[in-house]
Order: structure tokens, then sequence, then C-alpha cells
């Protein structure tokens, strides 16, 4: 069976190199030529543990190759980005494109999986376009039955988490959301080869907010420990012995406070469901302004301390460990971090110091530039204030006993 990956990111490419691993015949797609030719070199364009080996033994064992252009298959898969736009609208158009691009293709007996982040109601449309593009083709319609189509349509959104992908593609449950129900048990049979986590089967339109309440139920999650951090503060109580306490209940499950909600999935997906329902999402919207403050909160810490060593900003030396959205990984991409940072950069400290493992050099002009990249001995050494904005594993470890700070501002609760 071949299996056409639309899309080589995050997601696409461990899934081509699984599915190729699986036996399957992968093509896998992306529109960035350059994308492409890193692949064929084995070198992947992001982090992710154990992907280049993987990648390398699809590529040699003949079963994955990749092209610019789509080609025809049994399966598509599509997995491509679907971003915010500036004024937090869903930007479906890369869906789109991948849809113009197969319609052509498509023969009887095809299956089609979206697996991309969407807005409720987004498979019924692509349904609609590809059977205006294809009028001979009969295509599914939603809430119907639908075993007498050409070609079958399903939403299976990815859930895998940044750091543990390939591991997840295999364990975790899939939510399998059919534009019929003959589409969702076409595309269940798909994930149970190679899925060992149970395929849950349902319509499209509650998969595709199934998708997004995970996400927007973490972020709620999280803004709640945002908002305890901050009520901790006001009563001189440390917020991370709280929520350690409160979790020993048995039905109480509070996650980490810090400072803010990066990367490109829970800081962006409530915004789906925000746009699509914006009198009802009170809760949802509430929790992403409270989640997309903290930098603003963690910047006002600094400056307190400032204040507080009642000394001049241009005669101290700051030190912020951690830029990454997130812990051990090597992706900023809308990082809480960088935000603190580029506040920090503004101010006019004597030196401001960056430790980062994740990151090899600065670049002369680029953002950072006016900042020092260091390790963390000199950091601990040399800085009179030391921020941590990044539970990265080798930040846990150090040994902050050595530091010559006297304020220490820890975001993330391991230094305490
Ligand atoms: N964060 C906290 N406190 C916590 C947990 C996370 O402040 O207790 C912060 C992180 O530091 C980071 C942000 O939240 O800045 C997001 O990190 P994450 O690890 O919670 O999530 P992502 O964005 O890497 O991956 C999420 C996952 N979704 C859920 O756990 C519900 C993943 O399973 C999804 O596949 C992924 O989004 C996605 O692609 O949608």
């Amino acid at each position: 069976m071949k299996v056409c990956v639309i899309g080589l990111g995050y997601i696409g490419l461990p899934t081509a190199a699984m599915l190729a691993l699986e036996k399957y015949k992968v093509v896998g797609i992306d529109i960035n030529k350059k994308v492409i030719d890193a692949i064929y070199d084995g070198k992947v364009h992001f982090f992710e543990p154990e992907l280049e080996n993987i990648l390398e033994h699809a590529l040699k064992g003949g079963n994955l190759r990749c092209s610019i252009e789509p080609e025809q298959a049994d399966v598509f898969l599509i997995t491509v980005p679907t971003p915010n736009t500036k004024s937090r609208k869903a930007d479906l158009s890369a869906i789109h494109d991948a849809i113009l691009g197969i319609g052509p293709l498509l023969i009887e007996g095809n299956l089609i999986i979206l697996e991309s982040t969407s807005s409720v109601g987004t498979t019924e449309n692509i349904t609609s376009m590809l059977q205006q593009i294809r009028p001979e083709l009969k295509f599914p319609v939603y809430g119907t039955e639908g075993s007498d189509v050409d070609v079958h349509i399903a939403y299976c959104p990815e859930r895998v988490l940044p750091g543990r992908i390939l591991e997840e593609l295999i364990t975790n449950d899939r939510i399998v959301g059919g534009v019929t129900a003959t589409c969702a048990l076409k595309a269940e049979r798909f994930y149970s080869s190679f899925v060992k986590g149970n395929c849950v089967v349902t319509d499209s339109r509650t998969a595709e907010l199934c998708k997004l309440s995970e996400n927007a139920f973490r972020d709620v999650n999280i803004a709640f420990a945002n908002e305890l951090s901050t009520i901790c503060d006001k009563h001189n109580i440390d917020v991370w012995e709280l929520v350690r306490l409160a979790n020993h209940h048995p039905r109480v499950d509070i996650l980490q406070p810090g400072p803010g909600v990066g990367g490109h999935c829970i800081a962006v997906d409530p915004w789906f469901i925000i746009e699509s329902a914006p009198a009802e999402s009170i809760l949802i919207k509430t929790a992403r302004e409270i989640n997309d403050n903290r930098p603003n909160v963690v910047f006002a810490r600094i400056q307190d301390s400032v204040e507080s060593l009642g000394r001049d900003v241009s005669d101290l030396v700051i030190a912020c460990f951690g830029l990454s959205f997130k812990r051990d990984v090597d992706d900023f991409r809308g990082s809480p971090a960088v935000d603190v940072v580029e506040k920090v950069l503004k101010e006019g400290f004597k030196d401001v110091m960056l430790v980062e493992p994740h990151l090899k050099h600065i670049l002369p002009g680029k953002q950072f530039s006016s900042a020092r990249l260091v390790d963390s001995v000199e950091a601990l050494q040399h800085a009179d204030i030391l921020v941590l904005l990044v539970d990265h594993e080798e930040f846990r470890t150090l040994d902050t006993r050595l530091r010559k700070a006297a304020i220490v501002i820890d975001t993330r609760g391991i230094w305490n």
C-alpha cells in the first residue's frame, strides 16, 4: 500500500519514516526543496530524539522517497502547518493548497486523512472542495453512513508530544473521525496497522473539536497554575510546594506554573475555538490572556529585583537560563523565554548573558546580538541576577550554591 504524506514537518516526517519502516511504500511531499535535500542528506531540520536514526533506516530500506509534487497513492495523509494569523484567525491555506494538489490525482478507493489541527468543519469543507474539483467522483456527505462513495475522508488529529514523537506515534490512542461512518472505519483500519493504542471512532466534526479541546484544557490548567502563582506571591507561599501538595488529592491534577505557554500548539489552538464561538469561549479566552501575560509578570519581577538591589541597571550583569519554548527541545517558536529576554535586552543592563545548550551561536546583527552566549559556570560566577526561564535537564543538576548572584528568579521551580 502506498502512502503520500503531505508536509514533512514535526509530524509528517516522523510519520513518513515510521510508516516506511512498517513496510508501507511512502512518498513524502514538501514544498520546500531545501527540506527534501536535507532529508536525503540524512539531516533533519529540527531536533527530535532518534529521528535521524530512523530516517536513515527508512531511506536505506528503500520504502521512503521525497518529492515536491504530490503523487498518486492509496492513502493521502495531510500533515501541513495551520498557524494563526496576527489577528488570531486560523490560517488553513496550507490545507487548501494540499487539497488543490491531490484533487486531480484521486482515483476510486483512495483514503484521505487530515491530521493537521483544524477549525470545526474543515474536513467537511475540504470534502466539498474536492467534489467541485472532481465532479465525476462520488465524495462522502457528513452525517450519513456513506458506504457507496469513491473516496473516503477522515480527520485524525496528531497528538504527539515534541521530544517523544516517535514513541507516542505508536503508543497514543487515536481519535478517528470520519466524514461518514464508513470513512471512519476505513481510517481506523489504516491506523490500527501501526498504532498500539486504541483507535476510537467518531465523526470528523467531533474529532476536530476534540483535538482543540485537548490543547485548550492544558492551556486552562496551566493558566490556573499561573494564577495560583501570583496569588502565592501575594501571600509569600511557594507555589510549587502548593501544587505538589494539592496534587496529593486523588482527583486534583494541577499543572506547573511558568513564564508562559509557548510553542505552536497549546498557545495557538484555543484561538481556533474562540474564533468559531467567541461569545461562548469566555474561560478559554481568559486562560489565553493569563498565559500570554506571563512574560510581563516575570519581567516585572526582574525590575523589582533591580530596585531591591539599589544599584543602577547599567552596573548590573543578568544571566537568563533557557530560550526554547519548553525543556529539552531546540524550538524557539513562540517561546515566552524569548519574550522575557527581548524585554531584558531593552532595559540597559551592563551585560546580558544567555545560557542555552540548544543554541550554537548568536548571529551578529540578528535577534539577541547584543547579548552574550555563555556556559552555566560563567553565568553563575559573574551574574548579579539569575533568571531561570526553561527547565532544561542540564539546569536541574546545576549547583547554584556556586553563584555570585544576590537575586535568583526561578520561573520553573527547579532551583528552590
Ligand atoms: N507548560 C507549562 N506548565 C506545564 C506544562 C507545560 O508552563 O505544566 C508550558 C511549556 O513550558 C510550553 C507550553 O506549556 O511552553 C506547551 O508545552 P507542552 O509540553 O504542554 O505541549 P506541546 O505544545 O509541546 O504539545 C502539545 C501536547 N498537547 C497536550 O498535551 C494536550 C501534544 O500532545 C500535542 O500533540 C501538541 O500540543 C500538538 O501538536 O497539538
